[in-house]
């Protein structure tokens, strides 16, 4: 065994891979439900597709389950896609399904990867670039301990002809838009409205409606959709998660077209 040999097969590998995703059709930002079944379906396409997640860990709100109980509920529409990625469900009663909160994260994590998708872990997304007509045209990337610690080291910036915000309540690149370009979001307020108290139903259908190009260049999913459309929460009932990556992908797909 050669420690220097298994240092290079690591930097090299991942090197190689950062360099394919310099320039990507879609980059997505979080790796929460919302974001790996966004990749899931667009990788499938042969889209050529990033997530960068800040966290160690991918699988954002999902391994918790319902506060610390690691059970997750779907309805028939959510059950449908978990039944694609090869997730247990037991039923629990007409239309209310459960599914484990771990096997469900590694799942889609899983599959989103052999699907093809790329994804990078410990990674921030910390600004976006910005071309003609202010479109949304590719993510500033620093480590994620960068932050952490403090450090002032400058990031690196990758292109992508579409940008997904899956980055959960905080809705993090809409936040960035707003802030640094003053944008015109296609909400009502033209602005990011704030996610509303709970209603379960509600919420799970309006998050899937408003799974939408929030901005050129830039397609919001998730939780992210919720706070930027002003939306309920919906709780630890994840259909609505997985049924906006879906829509989000077959956007995006319509929109590289
Ligand atoms: O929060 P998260 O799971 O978002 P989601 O896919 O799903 C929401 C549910 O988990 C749950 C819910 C369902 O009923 O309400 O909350 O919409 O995943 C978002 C991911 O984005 C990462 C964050 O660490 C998390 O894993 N993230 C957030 N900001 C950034 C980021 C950033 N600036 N750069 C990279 N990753």
């Amino acid at each position: 065994m050669d420690e220097v040999i298994i240092s290079k097969a690591i930097t090299e590998s991942y090197i190689k891979d950062l360099l394919e995703a310099m320039e990507v059709d879609v980059a997505i930002v979080g790796a929460g439900p919302a974001g790996l079944v966004a990749a899931y379906y667009l990788a499938k396409e042969k889209i050529n597709t990033a997530i960068f997640e800040r966290k160690l860990s991918i699988g954002g709100g999902i391994w918790g389950g319902g506060m610390m109980f690691n059970k997750i509920v779907v309805q028939d529409e959510g059950k449908e896609i978990l039944d694609e990625f090869g997730i247990a469900t037991t039923k629990y009663q007409e239309g209310y399904y459960v599914a484990h909160a771990i096997e469900m994260a590694s799942a889609l994590c899983l599959q989103a990867i052999k699907a093809g998708a790329r994804i990078f872990n410990l990674v921030s997304v910390e600004d976006v670039v910005i071309r003609e007509n202010d479109k949304v045209s590719g993510l500033v990337l620093n480590w994620s301990p960068v932050s952490t610690a403090k450090l002032h080291i400058d990031p690196l910036a990758i292109k992508a002809k579409l940008v997904i915000d899956a980055t959960g309540h905080d809705c993090e690149v809409c936040h960035l838009v707003t802030r640094k370009i003053g944008a015109n979001l296609r909400t009502p307020t033209g602005n990011i409205t704030g996610e509303k108290p709970m209603w379960a139903e509600m919420a799970e259908k309006q998050v899937v409606e408003n799974t939408k190009e929030v901005y050129p260049g830039l397609i919001v999913a998730g939780m992210a959709a919720s706070a930027v459309f002003g939306l309920p929460r919906m709780g630890p009932i994840f259909g609505g998660m997985l049924l906006s990556g879906r829509r989000a992908a077959k956007l995006a797909i319509e929109l590289l077209k």
